[in-house]
């Protein structure tokens, strides 16, 4: 449905397919040899109008098995939303099919303008996002069965309705739910304003593949003369160890809009359907194409040295004036400061690794620190497995999003200003009433992202002690 929509989405979708073939290829590997996930890999983003909105999304996305992880306040923007990423989160599912959606919500109390706040409210108090089928359906998918009665399960007929309800939310429609004059007031107070009130959908704003090596789709991309955005978001390139996720976009494109005629609204508002036919054209810029990288989840202590250096980068580049480069400077912080290499990585504590038990016949030394670390009392590090070739390990992959990085591709798809770091006030992470607040509309208390690998690694540490026979790594 979106590449139908957006055609230069399925343009990035090829040029990410070259290049990945092309990095496989210089590696000696195939499609084949890299997990399914890579190629299927997305990320997309929606921004909704309302609490209720966002309640009942976050119960479709739980019959998709997708539950929200992490806090992202984007009001350290100036952007009247906050949200969160609603995906897969065990380890099973992750593996299938990490698919996830950034979604925010629209916080109707931050817009300035008492005027612009009475209007949006009272037009998306009358939108119905959700069909009165849809909410039964997924009222029916995540009920709890009746202890004596069999499971209330969807058939196949209702889930091919959940699917067909469901791509209702997210399709993009040209025409607008509002005059012109409308769109133009709430765009005044803020452009996200107007692009989430006036139409009557939850539209994707934008899909995004995961590639082997964001530097060289950007290359492409502006070979191409895709309007990219001149700067890639997130860590530096060029490392050994790719931490965290890049991110870069080709800039939102203007598409036509046809905007209720005054007159029409009238015969509306009395009822009858259909209005007069008239319309007035206009344009609105809501989608964009994105890309990105995905590299390690890094640890508390790994992510607030990333901040620290980010801080730092922002902070340098105000000094001098604003010339140059954010990205620069962050390079070099970062060749000074964050280790690029994995072992150094797992034991500065930096990053989070998936540790698995070796398998097969122990010989030598290995199964010599084996039988010591069974011993009665013995205390065992994860090095000395590591290092007897009794355990492997490997970075576990970063699932989430940056803060930061979220709000430069916000800006940049507002027509270019606040890129490369400008215009954007870096805060780690945003108010603890913000986030309670979301969490009181959810109905239940957002993990955070970093616990969530956390929990990853060690559990993976307990399938190794259970693996070798031992009781505490
Ligand atoms: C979402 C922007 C954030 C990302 O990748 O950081 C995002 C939006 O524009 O609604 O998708
Ligand atoms: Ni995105």
């Amino acid at each position: 449905m979106y590449k139908a929509e957006v055609p230069l989405y399925g343009d990035l979708v090829d040029i990410v397919q070259a290049v990945d073939s092309s990095v496989l290829a210089a590696r000696g590997q195939r499609f084949d040899d890299i997990p399914i996930r890579h190629q299927i890999e997305r990320h997309g983003a929606i921004r909704l109008g309302t609490q209720h909105e966002m309640r009942m999304i976050s119960r479709l996305f739980a019959v998709m098995g997708m539950f929200p992880v992490g806090y992202y306040d984007l009001n350290m923007v100036g952007f009247p939303l906050h949200g969160t990423a609603f995906r897969p989160t065990s380890e099973e599912s992750l593996r299938k099919n990490p698919f996830r959606v950034f979604t925010t919500v629209l916080r109707a109390n931050q817009i300035t303008s008492p005027s612009v706040r009475k209007t949006a409210t009272e037009i998306l108090s009358r939108r119905v996002l959700f069909s009165p089928r849809l909410c039964a359906l997924i009222d029916a998918a995540l009920s709890p069965p009746p202890s004596s009665h069999p499971a209330t399960l969807l058939t196949a007929a209702d889930a091919d309705d959940l699917i067909t309800e469901s791509l209702s939310v997210f399709k993009w429609h040209s025409r607008a739910t509002v005059p012109l004059a409308t769109y133009l007031a709430l765009q005044r107070e803020h452009p996200m304003v107007a692009d989430i009130v006036c139409f009557p959908s939850a539209h994707i704003n934008h899909l995004t593949p995961r590639t082997l090596d964001i530097d060289a789709v950007q290359a492409e991309m502006v070979r191409r003369g895709l309007p990219a955005k001149d700067c890639i978001e997130g860590p530096p390139g060029g490392r050994r160890c790719e931490i965290l996720l890049r991110q870069t976009s080709f800039k939102a494109l203007e598409e036509r809009v046809a905007f209720v005629s005054e007159s029409d609204e009238e015969s509306d508002a009395s009822g009858k359907s259909g209005g007069g036919g008239g319309v007035v054209r206009g344009t609105h810029t809501a989608r964009f194409g994105e890309v990105e990288q995905r590299g390690a989840a890094v640890t508390r202590k790994g992510r607030d040295l990333y901040d620290r250096l980010l801080t730092e980068a922002i902070a340098r580049h105000a000094a001098a004036g604003k010339s140059g480069r954010v990205s620069d400077l962050l390079r070099e912080l970062f060749s000074e400061n964050y280790p690029d290499d994995w072992t150094e990585l797992r034991t500065k504590g930096l990053v989070y690794f998936r540790y698995k038990a070796a398998q097969g016949e122990l010989r030598g030394q290995a199964e010599a620190v084996l039988r010591e670390a069974r011993a009665p009392g013995a205390a065992v590090q994860v090095e000395q497995l590591l290092q007897a070739g009794l355990l492997t390990c490997e970075p576990i992959t970063y699932e989430d999003f940056l803060p930061f990085s979220a709000a430069g591709i916000f800006t940049s798809n507002l027509g270019g200003e606040g890129e490369d770091g400008t215009e954007r006030k870096f805060q780690g992470s945003g108010e603890a009433s913000s986030r309670a607040e979301l969490e009181e509309l959810l109905g239940c208390t957002i993990p955070s992202e970093i616990d969530m690998y956390d929990r990853l690694q060690r559990a993976s540490i307990r399938e190794c002690e259970q693996a070798l026979g031992l009781k505490a790594i």
